[in-house]
């Protein structure tokens, strides 16, 4: 009698872990990055595929650098190329990191995509820089074109202007436009292309997909710097969104920058699945379903806009493990296509499901 309660309460617990497990994500089926299956995103995709890389990860951990030489065509360096990295104080340039990322994807044979030259969050030294208005331009100039000459012919395309519009579509109040008037976009276009004539020129945004407000002042800006001639080539969307984000407003973030005619870039893509900051949410296979259709929906209307105005798709960063989302805003998510042990998710196969 012992020995059949024993058996009973042993079924029940398995039973139990079972049911339990059917609702994690544990159950999806992914093939690990070492399998060479022939399937990878750079191979699946008609247009670059790229992530943002972090320079350490790269050196460090060979899981992280052989999921990005396996399914990246395309890379940007998540921190390493900022001003806030390059020129720390008025005196120190470094370029040790991001020159380590520009001969990494040289020699995979990865696109880079540089980020970013003129952003908000600047380094601190600018706040006191003194300088009259001569002084200002010189310093703005020496940087982008020092930045852009020392990679002339090696990184493809740039984030010349990132972020500058307010969520009101006010033209953002930063350092750089206080010193340097409001048509300091334009003339950061104008220094890059001095500098690298070659390189595709974006300014970068996010936004596009939850305001018609702001959307509608950064196509505003993008188109008047094109017709004044100013050397644009590019829309950069950053789309850092969240699994119940609408499919309309996806889709005419994607297709009023189509509507541009510039190339457009969805650069730091990721979907949140966490967006209420839920501390007690955990991944439900429900929930990487419905994210997995997200990516599919982005991925497929993407691939409706003209082919020469596809520049690529990036994600923000590879792996769950290495989201900048959890850091920021202390909450557990699952925002990327590879899970932190550098396994395929179901949004993997909703990026390959997109691409059809
Ligand atoms: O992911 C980046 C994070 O590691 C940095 O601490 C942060 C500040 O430099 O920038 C993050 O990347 C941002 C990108 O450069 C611009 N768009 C928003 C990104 C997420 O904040």
């Amino acid at each position: 009698m012992k020995i059949y309660k024993r058996l009973f309460a042993v079924t029940l617990l398995l039973l139990f872990a079972a049911c339990s497990k059917e609702n994690t994500v544990t159950t999806i089926p992914y093939i690990t990055p070492e399998e060479s299956d022939g399937v990878s995103l750079k191979s699946s995709a008609p247009f670059p595929w790229g992530a943002a890389v972090n320079v350490s990860l790269i050196k460090s951990n060979a899981a992280y650098r052989a999921l990005v030489e396996k399914e990246m065509s395309s890379l940007t360096s998540e921190n390493e190329m900022k001003m806030s990295r390059i020129r720390s104080s008025q005196t120190a340039w470094y370029f040790t990191d991001a020159d380590y990322i520009v001969s990494f994807a040289q020699e995979h044979n990865i696109r880079v995509h540089g980020h970013t030259l003129i952003w908000h969050r600047s380094p601190a030294w600018l706040d006191t820089y003194q300088g009259d208005a001569a002084a200002w331009e010189a310093m703005f100039k020496e940087y982008i074109q020092t930045v852009v000459g020392r990679y002339k012919g090696k990184v493809t395309s740039w984030d010349v202007v990132n972020e500058a519009i307010n969520e009101d579509g006010t033209l953002r109040t930063s350092i750089w436009q206080q010193k340097l008037g409001n048509d300091y976009i334009a003339r950061a276009f104008q220094y890059a292309h001095e500098a690298d004539p070659g390189a595709l020129l974006f300014y970068n945004d996010y936004g596009n997909e939850y305001s018609t407000v702001k959307r509608e002042a950064i196509l505003a800006l993008v188109n008047s710097l094109k017709s004044r001639g100013i050397p644009i080539n590019g829309i950069g969307l950053q789309m850092h969104t969240r699994y119940n984000q609408s499919d309309v407003n996806l889709a005419n973030a994607i297709n009023s920058a189509a509507q541009t005619g510039l190339k457009v870039h969805i650069a730091e893509l990721d979907i949140a699945v966490n967006p209420d900051n839920n501390q007690s949410l955990t991944f439900t296979s429900s929930l990487a379903q419905q994210q997995a259709d997200k990516y599919k929906f982005i991925v497929k209307t993407y691939n409706a806009i003209p082919k020469a105005q596809q520049f690529g798709i990036t994600t923000w960063n590879l792996t769950d493990g290495d989201t900048w989302i959890t850091g920021e805003y202390k909450r557990p998510d699952w925002p990327l296509p590879f899970d932190s042990n550098y396994k395929r998710k179901a949004a993997y196969q909703g990026i390959l499901d997109g691409l059809k």
